[in-house]
């Protein structure tokens, strides 16, 4: 049976080198068993797909199925207390000092059952669903324990197959010193951190490993340990640097080939030219430097001038970024980074693959996923200019509407 013929609409292929967002007015998309087959000009259509079955799209603007790429949707609880605390003038580092912050996550975490994990999770999945999010990393990170870090993992899965989504898998059990670890951060590594890394591996359950490399959690020579863990079992890295100080996070990432470096506020010109060598992506996450009102911008016209591709991802996580909005992430890029639309959209798309390792979507080209949405606008800027406002048509997913 041929495949399904998407006409009547105009397309932003996010291909670089083709214009403004690879825009092409008067388009038609071609998708078969789940992957696109011919994408052009309506008017240029080769006759074999002629025949084919007609979606029409109304004259709408079609962009590749939106990532995000760095999200912790899978917790236990929520941290609303700890807003309120933020507000009477606590900081984020001194909440975590007094057992607040992550590790008051990870007790409501260990607490909460399998299905329950699963049932909060769907909820912030669906609403970056609901807004065109094709592809969802999901990190662990709050267990800290065995049992829980792939209870968390196991939770992710699940998520792809209770929904029409990819979900990509992060191991992050480095990513604080659980109570009962306290002052023992290598003891924490080699008996729980990495036995659980290996186990989950075991399971299936790990596409990739993070870390948070900072003063409240783990030291770049900590972190170089977890990597090189990740490297025996054939694994890509990532990691959270230099969100909060400068430890030189990202340019240990980069050393060991990381496929991404995400928060960077922080980041210094060292970070940046071993980013720029080693091909790792730089993710910006507004919605925790809004969060955390935070003041040091990330260098986002150096990464440009040093061609670092920029990712933006949500960090949806109960702490420092309770957000589920990948629309309001593309309007606080350009708003607090001052990153153009194009490269917002970009941010979500074409270098949130690449910041997963994906070569197959975040574009619109033949062979790539048929991963698609398909948004009541005219022009591609309005999908970053708003706020709190959902312009999404419909969703494709493998070909699916
Ligand atoms: N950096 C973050 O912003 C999140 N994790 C991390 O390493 C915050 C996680 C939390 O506060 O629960
Ligand atoms: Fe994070």
């Amino acid at each position: 049976m041929p495949g399904t013929l998407f006409t009547d609409l105009s397309f932003c292929s996010m291909l670089p080198d083709h214009g403004p967002y690879g825009l092409v007015r008067h388009g038609a998309i071609a998708a078969d068993g789940g992957r696109i087959a011919w994408v052009g000009p309506e008017d240029e259509l080769p006759t074999d797909y002629v025949g084919w079955r007609r979606a029409p799209q109304g004259g709408r603007l079609v962009t590749p199925g939106l990532i995000d790429c760095h999200t912790h949707v899978v917790f236990g609880g929520n941290r609303a207390r700890e807003f309120e605390m933020r507000l009477e003038g606590a900081s984020y580092e001194e909440i975590a000092r007094v057992g607040g912050g992550i590790v008051s996550t990870v007790t409501a975490t260990r607490a909460a059952s399998e299905d329950t994990l699963l049932a909060d999770a769907l909820r912030r999945a669906d609403a970056l669903i609901a807004e065109g999010v094709t592809t969802l990393e999901v990190k662990s990170g709050y267990g800290l324990d065995m049992d829980t870090e792939l209870r968390m993992l196991r939770v992710a899965h699940r998520i792809a197959e209770a929904r029409p989504v990819t979900v990509k898998t992060t191991f992050l059990g480095a990513h604080a010193v659980p109570a009962e670890y306290g002052g023992r951060a290598d003891a924490y590594l080699d008996e729980v951190c990495i036995p659980a890394l290996r186990a989950a591996h075991a399971e299936g359950l790990v596409d990739a490993v993070d870390g948070f490399c900072e003063g409240i959690a783990f030291s770049p020579a900590q972190i170089a340990r977890v990597f090189d863990a990740a490297a025996e079992l054939g694994l890509p890295v990532k990691l959270h640097a230099e969100q909060l100080s400068d430890l030189g996070g990202a340019k240990l990432a980069a050393e060991h080939g990381a496929i991404s470096a995400d928060h960077l506020e922080y980041l210094g010109p060292d970070g940046i030219a071993a980013m720029a060598a080693s091909g790792t992506v730089a993710v910006l996450l507004p919605g925790a430097f809004y969060t955390l009102r935070e003041t040091q911008l990330p260098p986002v016209q150096a990464l440009r001038d040093a061609g670092v591709p920029i990712a933006l991802a949500t960090d949806c996580n109960p702490g420092s970024s309770p957000l589920t909005s990948i629309l309001l992430t593309m309007n606080m890029g350009a708003t607090l980074f001052r990153l153009t639309p194009e490269e917002a959209l970009a941010g979500v798309t074409r270098n949130a693959a690449r910041a997963l390792g994906l070569t197959d979507r975040g574009v619109i080209a033949p062979g790539m996923r048929a991963d698609l949405a398909v948004w009541d606008v005219a022009l591609p800027a309005e999908l970053t200019y708003r706020i709190g406002f959902n312009p999404l048509h419909a969703r494709i997913f493998g070909g699916e509407a």
